[in-house]
């Protein structure tokens, strides 16, 4: 069968390209004309030994070198392209009489100003595994030729049939929710095999193991499928964020099935485990071995991990970023384990990015154990001899600090206290509006059971989340109160959207299918989600924060046309608060509106702060 579909394409390449068999994969695929990027490093692999001999005869591509590695089966030919370019097609010609055919195309006029729009603190991410998510096309659930054939909803490790169209299929239930901004899980092709993770059997379904950098995975709808999502989300108003993975790839990639060169991997005498540990960049004690085994240690034995210090691997990184930039007309990128990758790397990476596309967002999975770590990370204000440019970062110190705010007692350090203090160390950022906050995600226990399923708590964590400092992120689910913890593995908290499939016992994307508790939760997000849209307070405001006292946490979203005063309480008794305290920010104040209830209080010396509630007034 196989012979079979080689013949075919034999026969299909030949006649649109009228010249050799084609043996040949050409990396970036295709490139543009008015690129700030323009030059380009072909990455040309054939099965059979490669002359190193390249030419090209086309009006503004001038051939700069050309380099073949230990592997024959590859030439790296780097490209100038001139502004005087045009675009079109043009032949490469390799010394051997094998040739390809390059495309340029222009370069999207609106590129970099209307078409990728940056995600900012006013927007809401709601992150999807889309596997999980909503099936929006059963023929790509189950394809023949991947290596990895079955969809299997009763396995919670295999693969479930969620696709993008699923996603586009419920872009206005996201917008009715108040998101505008969707980040899926990786979606670039993920052909392996299940591979063994501990005591089980796994599917790429998530789309951590990258196989392919310029082919969207066809179950999940492939390029024309994302190039649709995009475009829809783009025409309601709605943004999407792409998740990248630098770090490493699958073990099915094709860069590792064969190697360009030795040192295109991490390459180790034996299999070596990262040690997750990023004190080792701003540790002043801390040894090079520990540094080297963070970055060059592997995630899992089939998770290889680029060697992103070579430069012909930070430049197939690269181009392919802004390639799929480019390509889809995406609005960011949100990076996966950003800790594990070369630092210089990283910082040329966004430099790159933000060149080509200046209102596009980056930022970084720093999953870390300080907030020094995390702040080390994006650009910040240490004193380490190696500063990063990343914009902002998962912000996980505030996940941890806004769980505990609801579900501790209040003592000095813990509570609420907790919470006071990890916003109090934003003076390590340079801009902590630029990170992304949440409550969980798809690697988290889901945080409705974090907070023990007290509706109360819940309600105050989402509230947190919704009106304190930074890009706020929803996980897939939340609004339906979906909850679990990660007991024994992920799966466990990547568990379908109830009527995501055709025939589902219930839909929980209509009102219709919600219980009383789940509806309840549905509005109070969307309720907040949309008064957020249009606060400036929030979405580009100040913050103050006051001493907790009592257990209460009051902090206020400001700036020159709005104050928002956020009095949480979370403890069991009610806590009646003297105002005059915060007369700084309430100077002039006369009354103010509960923005949850609507409902107009006059503004008094006495504020009560109900036990387990969270207010968030507008003052007049
Ligand atoms: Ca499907
Ligand atoms: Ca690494």
């Amino acid at each position: 069968m196989k012979r079979s579909i080689l013949c075919f394409l034999f026969v299909f390449l030949a006649v649109q390209f009228g010249s050799f068999a084609q043996e040949l994969n050409v990396y970036p695929t295709s490139w543009w004309t008015g690129m700030k990027y323009n030059k380009i490093q072909l990455m040309i692999h054939g099965v059979n030994e490669l002359s190193k001999s390249v030419s090209v005869n086309y009006p503004g591509i001038k051939l700069l070198k050309v380099y073949q590695p230990e592997n024959k089966h590859y030439v790296f030919a780097d490209l100038e392209i001139a502004a005087s370019a045009k675009p079109g097609n043009f032949l490469v010609k390799m010394g051997d009489g094998k040739s390809f055919t390059y495309t340029l195309q222009p370069k999207s006029k609106d590129n970099g100003f209307s078409r990728v729009k940056g995600v900012h603190a006013n927007d809401l991410v709601y992150l999807i595994m889309p596997d999980r998510f909503a099936n929006g096309d059963n023929a790509n659930d189950q394809l023949p030729d991947q290596e990895d054939k079955i969809a299997d909803r009763s396995n919670p490790f295999a693969r479930h049939g969620g696709d993008i169209k699923g996603v586009e299929n419920n872009l206005d239930y996201l917008k009715d929710l108040g998101v505008t901004t969707v980040w899926m899980t990786p979606v670039f092709e993920n052909n392996m095999p299940r591979m063994n993770e501990g005591k089980y059997n796994m599917s790429g379904y998530h789309g951590y193991w990258i196989t392919n950098h310029y082919q969207v995975d066809k179950r999940m709808g492939g390029n024309e499928a994302y190039m649709s999502l995009v475009n829809a989300a783009h025409k309601k108003g709605m943004k999407i964020i792409q998740d990248a993975v630098y770090n490493h790839v699958g073990s099915y990639h094709h860069t590792v099935k064969d190697l360009p060169m030795k040192d295109w991997l991490n390459q180790w005498p034996a299999y070596q485990g990262s040690n997750h540990r990023e004190e080792v960049f701003f540790d002043p004690y801390a040894a090079k071995s520990d540094k080297d085994i963070m970055v060059g240690g592997w995630f899992t034995p089939h998770l290889p991990d680029m060697n992103l210090a070579n430069p012909y691997v930070a430049n197939y990184i690269i181009q392919n970023t802004i390639w799929a930039t480019e390509m889809f007309g995406i609005d960011g990128w949100r990076v996966d384990t950003y800790k594990y990758c070369d630092e210089k790397f990283l910082n040329q990476i966004n430099t790159a990015l933000e060149k080509e596309f200046p209102t596009i967002t980056v930022f970084g999975e720093a999953w870390t154990n300080s907030i020094t770590g995390a702040a080390y990370f994006a650009q910040n204000n240490l004193q380490s001899p190696f500063k990063h440019n990343l914009q902002g970062v998962t912000d996980f110190p505030m996940n941890g600090a806004i769980l505990d705010a609801v579900n501790q007692k209040a003592d000095f350090t813990s509570g609420v206290n907790r919470l006071y203090m990890t916003l109090a160390q934003d003076v390590l950022y340079k801009d902590p509006m630029r990170n992304c906050i949440f409550l969980d995600n798809h690697d988290m226990n889901r945080s409705l059971s974090m907070v023990g399923e007290d509706m109360k708590k819940y309600k105050m964590a989402l509230g947190l989340l919704l009106t304190q400092r930074g890009i706020p992120q929803l996980y897939y689910g939340a609004e339906i109160a979906m909850k679990n913890f990660k007991n024994p593995t992920d799966a466990e908290v990547r568990k379908d959207f109830p009527g995501g499939w055709a025939g589902d016992s219930t839909n929980k994307f209509s009102a219709s299918g919600r219980t009383v508790v789940e509806q309840d939760v549905f509005t109070y997000i969307r309720k907040l989600a949309l008064f957020r849209q249009n606060s400036s307070a929030i979405g580009s405001g100040k913050l103050m924060q006051y001493i907790p006292q009592d257990g209460v946490y009051v902090y206020f979203r400001y700036d020159g046309k709005q104050t928002i005063m956020c009095v949480l309480n979370p403890g069991d008794k009610d806590v009646t608060l003297k105002v005059s305290r915060f007369v700084e920010r309430l100077k002039g104040a006369s009354s103010y509106k509960d923005v949850m209830s609507g409902q107009t209080t006059m503004l008094s010396d006495a504020l009560l702060a109900p036990a387990g509630s969270l207010q968030i007034l507008e003052i007049k």
